[in-house]
């Protein structure tokens, strides 16, 4: 798969508001924040979308909901967060390396769009 801004921001290549790391996952800030919390959480390995992972993933994946959980403590968002994957056209990904969004801060709103854009 072609390379992503995202891995140049888990290797630090590039700068991004990097709010936790370790050896599995990145987690940073979006740079088009849609809620007053809106961070991004990714597996450091490139995996493109929700469509390909793999039993050999289950370990990192699991690791973006405890990194979620434990940002969404830190942001206090005690009255409740979404957590959303986007996966291929139709689901709107326009960043072709998996990432979880950790969106708070404010009421979100009914799940799904209803715009054509
Ligand atoms: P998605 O549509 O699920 O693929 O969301 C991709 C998100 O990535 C989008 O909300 C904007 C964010 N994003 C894209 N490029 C960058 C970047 O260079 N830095 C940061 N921090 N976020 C980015």
């Amino acid at each position: 798969m072609a390379e992503t801004i995202f891995a140049k921001i888990i290797r630090k290549e590039i700068p991004a508001d990097i709010v936790y790391q370790d050896e599995l996952v990145t987690a940073f800030r979006d740079i088009n924040a849609q809620a007053p919390s809106h961070i991004l959480i990714v597996p450091n390995k490139a995996i493109a979308t929700a469509a390909d992972v793999t039993h050999e993933d289950e370990l990192a994946l699991g690791r973006l909901f405890t990194v979620a959980r434990k940002l969404a403590e830190a942001e206090g968002l005690e009255k409740g967060y979404r957590l959303i994957v986007n996966c291929k056209e139709h689901g709107h990904q326009e960043v072709f390396h998996l990432h979880m969004h950790l969106l708070g801060g404010r009421a979100l709103g009914p799940m799904l769009s209803i715009t054509n854009d």
